[in-house]
């Protein structure tokens, strides 16, 4: 029936005074949510009540949104991206949600008027912390792009009850806290108790033949454990399209087991809760380091067997047939983490929906896609195949199964060549087998990318060579991209709205726009005005610089940037090798012309890599010794700003005169702190690796400092025998830094600290820090010597920006959908849920 205007309007008023976006409206609104959600008056009302309360607000205006999403894509012929993801590395949801809905100012009038401060009640939010780096904060991106360009997906992932640590330092050492991020409550997800699936871990399997002959095979778990779905509306940028990430909370089916209960066996029946309630409950914090433990494969397989005993459930609720799941769901997986999926997919068809073993190959090798995100060899996923046995009996069978007959068809396809079929084969040879998760990747999917150009070809030429022998077809690369919302409009306000304020709004969808300020970048008066808004994100940075660490920086020096994992493909080392040499120079010759620079370091060390925490205790004892010294006289200073995480990144990139991405080449997949930092601004220091290539391409090589060897350099002098204790005998400046270090001159004298680290740089070094550390400070020379030049700085700074359009992660979606999913844009229309409560 249509309802008449009356109704209409009357419906539209009704909805204006629930979730609508005027001041006053939203100060009712966050009053309601204090008084009914948190039982509290705003006299007794903490920051944290507000803070909530604001948030439950705005999740009300997400909800119209996202129920029309989701009720637009159970519409059959709707075809959804499914990413299956170990890490969401997410940030604040309250800040980004104000942007996405248009609703910033109107939200900050209202909070003034209740006597709170909007950034205030920003800050309170404890970030969810699903993910370790990049990895986890690609998928984080890629989330806002595929909701903001109106692509139906769902985000498929843990809720871990324990995100990553929180990281403190302490003398000078990496300390770790649990991160407890759900402790007030998370106002963002919706649980969907009624919503869960049951998934089965160990025990053995039984065969036998059913009454029709068929060979069959039920597996007999040694626990069951329950998913529970957690949802979170993830809305994009001024759009009505509000994509679900659904995170899955492990539990055991039943509170406790009641028999072994009563049969007096209590803390069995409650440690079989608490080993079920485990497998969500802490994320791993090794970033490309593989962790062949049992939970962590416990993991993988419980939120891939959950999201694809959803997505099969949702396909056939709508009358879709299981042999055309494909036209339903594009299944990605992000990097290995979730490649169980594979064999996962063949159990539910083969043992659940008995299709046919061929047909449900088939059908799995039309859903799958799988992006590799690295090349390093100890990040690459295997599972002794005795472990991997214990916990999913089932899936080594099936595996198996796959494996036999793929190696079948590779041998005919290539004559019964030996090495090929040893190199593809899913279950390595020789005594100790191991389920190799890339080849299982590979093997079930029909396409395959890289994260860089460069990455991407040497894909091709290392760790999936054979695969791109087998298969040149399925291969792609997929330049990253991050998303322009959080990482320029939410974190920099300032310098958004100085280029808004010349080109328009537009380049916040569609980032090519920005070649817009092109035209400005000679002109002295943008110039100026780029400089000062600079200059104030420095000031900002300096005072929480000052307030975190205890170190007073000065705004106007150069401030140099490097925050990231803390890695030794990643060479931080390097970095502080130089501030050394630097140092040394100023000691030497104290009235030595010296650009004032402040060296920022941030980053997270995996709690177990003896060396990157090393790293750390070098660098915060460098910058003892070196922001102490009074001959140095403040300037050159060290910095390291504790527990980098999205938060303190927003914060970080703003204020970044250079940006340093120093990895040997080769080794860095992609990078994506490089295209945030080069977008506010930064210049980049960097090796031709990962998108660096592609960023120096962009940016033109003019606006980039380019030091270090190449790749095929890297290559050719390890083959020929790198010797790093060449290098430190030909290069005095290396030589002095590195005796100090051992020596204990900035370790009290106690020179024992360093010596497993500076063992290996001499010894092995095989990032080749000490090959590149010449080139690195001549290079360095070139940074201070630009930065002297204020008007030729602000140039390369303006077009560094202006030329970012392409690492818009709205550009890498365009292209996962256009050339991987083939998936459109589908909008969204508001529909009125109210009508029938009329
Ligand atoms: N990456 O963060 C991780 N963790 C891994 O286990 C493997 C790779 C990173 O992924 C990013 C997103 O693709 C890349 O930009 C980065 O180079 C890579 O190290």
């Amino acid at each position: 029936m249509k309802s008449s205007t009356k109704d209409t309007e009357s419906i539209l008023t009704r909805e204006e005074t629930r979730t609508g976006l005027g001041p006053e409206t939203l100060k009712r609104a966050i009053l309601n949510h204090l008084f009914y959600n948190q039982g509290k008056f705003p006299e007794i009302a903490t920051r944290n009540d507000y803070y909530m309360a604001m948030s439950f607000a705005v999740r009300d205006r997400l909800l119209q949104r996202w129920v029309a999403s989701v009720k637009k894509y159970l519409n059959a012929d709707q075809k959804i991206v499914s990413y299956l993801s170990a890490e969401y590395l997410l940030g604040p949801h309250l800040a980004n949600n104000l942007i996405n809905l248009g609703i910033y100012e109107n939200m900050e009038k209202a909070s003034n008027s209740l006597g709170m401060n909007l950034d205030w009640l920003i800050a309170k939010e404890q970030e969810p912390g699903l993910g370790n780096g990049g990895l986890g904060r690609l998928a984080a991106c890629y989330m806002d792009s595929l909701a903001t360009l109106e692509i139906p997906a769902i985000g498929y992932g843990i809720r871990y009850q324990f995100g990553i640590f929180e990281q403190d330092i302490k003398d000078g050492w990496q300390i770790e806290d649990t991160d407890n991020w759900l402790r007030r409550g998370n106002p963002w997800e919706i649980a969907k108790r009624e919503l869960g699936y049951d998934v089965k871990l160990g025990g053995y399997v039984q065969h036998y033949t059913d009454i029709n002959g068929k060979f069959k095979a039920n597996w007999i778990p040694g626990m069951i454990v329950k998913g529970i779905a957690y949802d979170t509306p993830i809305l994009g940028y001024r759009v009505n399209t509000c994509n679900t990430l659904r995170l899955w909370k492990s539990e055991a089916p039943k509170s406790f087991d009641f028999q072994t209960f009563n049969q007096g066996l209590y803390s069995g029946a409650v440690s079989d809760k608490t080993v079920c309630e485990n497998i969500s409950k802490v994320l791993y914090p090794n970033d490309e380091q593989r962790e062949g433990k049992i939970l962590r494969l416990q993991q993988q397989y419980f939120f891939v067997s959950c999201s694809l005993q959803d997505m099969i459930a949702i396909h056939l609720s709508q009358g879709g047939k299981i042999e055309r799941f494909y036209d339903k769901f594009v299944v990605q997986l992000n990097d290995t983490h979730p490649a169980i999926g594979v064999a996962e997919m063949m159990r539910l068809l083969v043992d659940v929906y008995e299709v046919e073993w061929d047909l449900a190959w088939d059908i799995t090798k039309k859903s799958f896609a799988y992006t590799n995100h690295t090349l390093l060899p100890e990040a690459l996923e295997t599972w002794d195949q005795d472990l991997f046995q214990s916990v999913l009996p089932r899936h080594l069978e099936i595996i198996q199964e796959i494996n036999r007959r793929f190696l079948d068809e590779v041998t005919i396809r290539t004559y019964g060549d030996q090495d090929l079929i040893s190199s593809l084969s899913i279950i390595s040879d020789g005594p100790w087998k191991k389920i190799r998760m890339a080849n299982l990747a590979c093997a079930g999917s029909f396409a395959i990318n890289g994260v860089a150009a460069l990455h991407s070809e040497l894909l091709k030429k290392t760790v999936l060579k054979d695969w791109y022998q087998l298969w040149p077809e399925k291969f792609s690369n997929k330049t990253n991209g991050v998303t322009p919302r959080r990482w320029m409009v939410l974190s920099n306000p300032k310098l958004s709205s100085l280029i808004s304020s010349k080109i328009g709004e537009g380049w916040i969808k569609n980032l090519d726009e920005l070649t817009g300020l092109e035209q400005y970048a000679d002109d002295p008066s943008f110039q100026q005005e780029w400089m000062v808004v600079k200059h104030e994100m420095k000031k900002d940075l300096a005072k929480r610089i000052l307030q975190r660490t205890k170190i007073k920086v000065d705004p106007s020096s150069i401030f140099d940037v490097h925050v990231k994992r803390i890695h030794e493909y990643k060479r931080q080392h390097l970095n502080i090798l130089h501030v050394i040499a630097l140092y040394n120079r100023i000691k030497q010759n104290p009235d030595a012309e010296v650009v004032p620079r402040t060296f920022i370091f941030a980053g997270k060390a995996a709690p177990g890599y003896h060396l990157a925490k090393l790293m750390i205790k070098l660098i915060t004892s460098v910058a003892d010794v070196v922001n102490q010294d009074p001959i140095v006289k403040d300037r050159i200073k060290v910095v390291f700003y504790p527990n980098y995480n999205v938060t303190n990144a927003q914060r970080i990139y703003p204020a970044a005169d250079v940006s340093e991405q120093i990895s040997t080449a080769g080794k860095e997949a992609s990078g994506t702190g490089n295209m945030k930092l080069s977008m506010n601004g930064a210049l980049t220091i960097g090796t031709l690796d990962g998108a660096n290539v592609e960023i120096r391409d962009c940016v033109g090589a003019e606006n980039f400092f380019l030091f270090g060897l190449t790749e095929e350099e890297v290559q050719q002098k390890k083959s020929e025998g790198y010797n790093p204790f060449d290098y430190y005998m030909a290069n005095p400046e290396l030589k002095l830094a590195i005796d100090q270090i051992n020596s204990g001159y900035f370790s009290h004298m106690n020179g024992s600290v360093f010596k497993d680290l500076i063992n290996s740089l001499l010894y092995h070094d095989q990032y080749l820090v000490l090959a590149d550390f010449e080139s690195y400070v001549a290079e360095q020379e070139r940074v201070a010597e630009a930065y002297k030049d204020k008007q030729r700085w602000a140039k390369m700074s303006i077009l560094n920006a202006a030329r970012m359009g392409k690492f818009s992660s709205d550009r890498s979606i365009k292209d996962y959908c256009d050339d991987i999913w083939k998936v459109g844009p589908s909008p969204v229309e508001l529909v009125d849920f109210h009508q029938k409560t009329q």
